[in-house]
């Protein structure tokens, strides 16, 4: 549980860091520097883009903290398809 708690302060620095506008919320392109960051790894574009429309659950165009949270902690790394099933 620990962990768990240390691991959700982690990507909440690294999403505040990465949210310029200071609303909460990471465009796209935010969103590809974060996690970036946060795995350490360099993403292409596509890729990026294809993580972002699956983190996106409500379709908004932004990715929430909680979005967000839960992309890192299922891991960003996931096959294609959605991991959160049909919406
Ligand atoms: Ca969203």
């Amino acid at each position: 549980m620990a962990g768990e708690a240390d691991a959700s302060a982690e990507v909440r620095a690294a999403f505040g860091r990465f949210d310029t506008d200071d609303d909460w919320l990471l465009d796209m392109h935010e969103f590809g520097r974060a996690l970036a960051r946060l795995t350490g790894r360099d993403r292409s574009a596509q890729e990026v883009e294809r993580l972002f429309r699956v983190t996106d659950v409500d379709g908004d165009g932004l990715v929430s903290l909680p979005e967000f949270e839960e992309c890192v902690r299922h891991g960003p790394a996931a096959p294609d398809g959605d991991p959160h099933g049909p919406a």
